[in-house]
């Protein structure tokens, strides 16, 4: 356990859900959660710009260090909390795999699926970091098709970058309903984890507009 202040900041029906999953996931190891209203602009406030000049949630402040990206969140929080085992050492050989799929889902699916909801002309598959849209969902399918996690039985914070991406993307129809992407959802989703999380992110963002 760290003994420096953890403080994670968080607005309701973002990405930043991902981070609260991760927290449940490891146990909810001591740490404060920092609700920032967006329609009252909280996260473009100069005291926020000075933890993420990007003003987007999530970020996370340990001790005095300040780690914003969704991704880089979860491998910090994973690798600081290693007795929850969500991260496969440096030794480990499901290490690669792990940090592949993570940043697999920032560099290639997340991009693809985006130029693809906002209908964007992608340019040319050598260029773009994702190649193209099939491409990228092809191979997210076929990380996932043996399952049932990304490190086969074993659960990892990997499948909560991922995991999270994949529900999101289901949700709102920007990935095809084939069965690797709806069983595994189904799978994540049904996480008593994810359960809780889903719960607390509702209540904030209910508290927000009361
Ligand atoms: N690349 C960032 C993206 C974060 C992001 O786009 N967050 C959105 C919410 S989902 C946000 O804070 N938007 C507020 C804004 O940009 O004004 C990550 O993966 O953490």
């Amino acid at each position: 356990m760290s003994p420096q202040k953890l403080v994670h900041y968080h607005a309701p029906n973002t990405r930043s859900r991902t981070i609260l999953w991760l927290f449940e996931e490891l146990g909810s190891p001591p740490h404060e959660l920092k609700v920032l209203n967006f329609k009252k602009g909280e996260h473009k406030s100069p005291e926020y710009l000075a933890i993420n000049p990007m003003g987007k949630v999530p970020a996370i402040v340990h001790g005095q260090t300040p780690v914003t990206e969704a991704a880089a969140i979860a491998l910090y929080l994973a690798d600081l909390f290693p007795d929850a085992g969500l991260a496969p050492k440096a030794d480990d050989p499901a290490r690669g795999t792990y940090l592949r799929w993570i940043v697999f889902n920032q560099a290639a699916v997340e991009p693809a699926a985006m130029d693809r909801a906002l209908k964007r002309e992608p340019g040319p598959a050598a260029s773009l970091s994702y190649g193209t849209y099939d491409t990228t969902i092809e191979t997210l399918a076929r990380a996932l098709a043996e399952g049932p996690y990304i490190l086969g039985d074993r659960f990892s914070a990997a499948d909560v970058v991922v995991g999270s991406g994949v529900h999101w993307l289901l949700t709102f129809k920007l990935l095809p309903e084939r069965p690797e992407f709806t069983s595994y959802a189904q799978r994540i989703t049904s996480r008593p984890a994810f359960i809780r999380a889903a719960s607390k992110d509702a209540e904030l963002a209910k508290a927000l507009e009361g």
